[in-house]
């Protein structure tokens, strides 16, 4: 009985990475194998966060629309709008941002209420 013997090629496959557009299939190069690769770059996009403040009865409604100008960049008018809506409806939305710069903000928002011993209430939900 004749044995056959099989003989495997040795298969190197390596898979580099390369910088390229988000998520763009790429076509990695030949080897000796003849084979080619493809490596696809994976990105992920950060989740948001909303940061929110609270209403409350004593703090006063210039402040908050202080914090909202000076914080959250808000024009005059669209911070009077939010500090409102916060008064009537007991929380609103001051804007929407990635975890650090969120975190940032409620810190922020915080350290001022806390400074000008105002109950001010701030913090920040992820987005779904
Ligand atoms: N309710 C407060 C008042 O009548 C005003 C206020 C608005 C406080 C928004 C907090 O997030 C707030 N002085």
């Amino acid at each position: 009985m004749s044995k056959s013997i099989m003989i495997q090629p040795a298969i190197h496959m390596f898979q580099f990475p390369t910088i390229s557009s988000a998520g763009a299939p790429e076509g990695g190069d030949d080897d000796d194998t003849g084979l080619v690769t493809q490596t696809k770059v994976k990105t992920k996009k950060p989740s948001l966060y909303r940061v929110v403040i609270l209403n409350d009865d004593y703090t006063p409604m210039e402040f908050v629309v202080f914090i909202l100008e000076r914080i959250f960049n808000k024009g005059s008018e669209e911070a009077y709008k939010i500090m409102l809506h916060v008064h009537n409806h007991g929380v609103g939305v001051c804007g929407i941002f990635t975890y650090e710069v969120a975190e940032t903000k409620v810190a922020q928002v915080l350290d001022l209420a806390r400074r000008n011993e105002h109950p001010l209430q701030c913090d920040m939900e992820r987005e779904d």
